[in-house]
């Protein structure tokens, strides 16, 4: 007999119930911590992600000796036209992407953590905005994620523009479920030429923001290479933590550079302390 899922619920709640009230417990601490300390409201805080942050992960970047771009033309396998032309190869640079991101080894690292750490302090006062298609920040404990130029464990129904969760390899043989004349799949990323992802969330968010932190990115790729010089003109406070000076560093009030799983936890640290501590 089928157990119904509000008692199963309930069940595991029970069992629970501790750790949930004890989490909540510690959120709250945190949160009531922050704010008797902080004179003023916190600050909206909006942070956008490239392939940096994720390569002491073990992800490679684009543009690095050993990046993607050097072993593949963007031209073939990241455009609407790439596809059309050969979409085998373009399922396969995903495929291998997609396995890749799966294995055991590829972990967040701190950089990661970090900005989950900012987000629990921080609530809806934080947004990071991602180029990047793997799940690492989630998997570090990020939500106010917006994924701008798409997910690697997402496909998408080329008619409907139906969106699933895929794990495996996609191939052109694979079809959709959602049309009366089953489609074909496509890799849910955004290609060169194509409109990226929820841009009037991202432009509101900036126009609000109090600061904007551009982390692991070259600052190659527009429109995103162009959020700087939007933050920078409503007077956001901008901060670049990167390897080295990106192509926009010019643009920025502010500047770490280093692997960013140093100089992100030092970053993050550093305004949780200002914020706690206010001069
Ligand atoms: C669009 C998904 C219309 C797929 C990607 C204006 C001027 C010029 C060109 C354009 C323009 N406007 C539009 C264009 C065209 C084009 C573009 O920008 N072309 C470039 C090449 C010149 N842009 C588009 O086509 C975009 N669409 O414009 O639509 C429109 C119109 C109006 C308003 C809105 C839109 C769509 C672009 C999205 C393409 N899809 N990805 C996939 O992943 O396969 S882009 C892809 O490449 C990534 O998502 C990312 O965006 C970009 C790579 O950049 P980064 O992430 O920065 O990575 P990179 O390797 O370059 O740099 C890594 C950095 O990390 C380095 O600085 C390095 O020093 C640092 N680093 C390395 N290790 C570490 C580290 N930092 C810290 N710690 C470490 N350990």
């Amino acid at each position: 007999m089928r157990v119904p899922r509000r008692r199963l619920r309930l069940a595991r709640y029970k069992k629970h119930r501790r750790q949930i009230h004890q989490r909540f417990r510690q959120h709250l601490f945190a949160l009531d911590r922050l704010c008797a300390h902080t004179s003023g409201p916190l600050p909206k805080v909006v942070v956008l992600t490239g392939a940096g942050i994720s390569a002491e992960s073990g992800i490679r970047t684009f543009r690095a000796s050993d990046g993607l771009w050097e072993e593949h033309h963007l031209e073939d396998v990241a455009t609407p036209e790439g596809f059309a032309r050969d979409p085998q190869r373009v399922q396969d640079f995903y495929n291998e992407r997609r396995r890749q991101l799966q294995q055991p080894e590829i972990q967040p690292n701190p950089a990661h953590f970090a900005l989950a750490k900012l987000e629990a302090a921080l609530g809806e006062n934080f947004l990071l905005i991602t180029q990047n298609i793997d799940d690492l920040h989630e998997r570090a404990g990020n939500h106010n994620i917006i994924h701008m130029h798409g997910e690697l464990l997402k496909v998408r129904c080329c008619d409907s523009g139906q969106v699933l969760n895929w794990t495996g390899d996609l191939t052109v043989d694979d079809r959709c479920y959602c049309c009366q004349f089953p489609a074909a799949l496509r890799p849910h990323v955004v290609w060169f030429g194509e409109m990226p992802l929820q841009m009037g969330d991202i432009y509101q968010a900036l126009s609000e923001a109090d600061y904007f932190v551009a982390i692991g990115t070259s600052g190659h790729v527009y429109p995103a290479a162009g959020f700087v010089q939007e933050a920078a003109s409503r007077g956001v406070k901008t901060v670049e933590l990167n390897l080295e000076p990106s192509q926009t560093e010019s643009e920025f009030n502010e500047k770490h550079y280093g692997p960013a799983s140093e100089v992100v936890p030092a970053w993050v640290d550093g305004l949780l302390q200002k914020i706690a501590y206010p001069a």
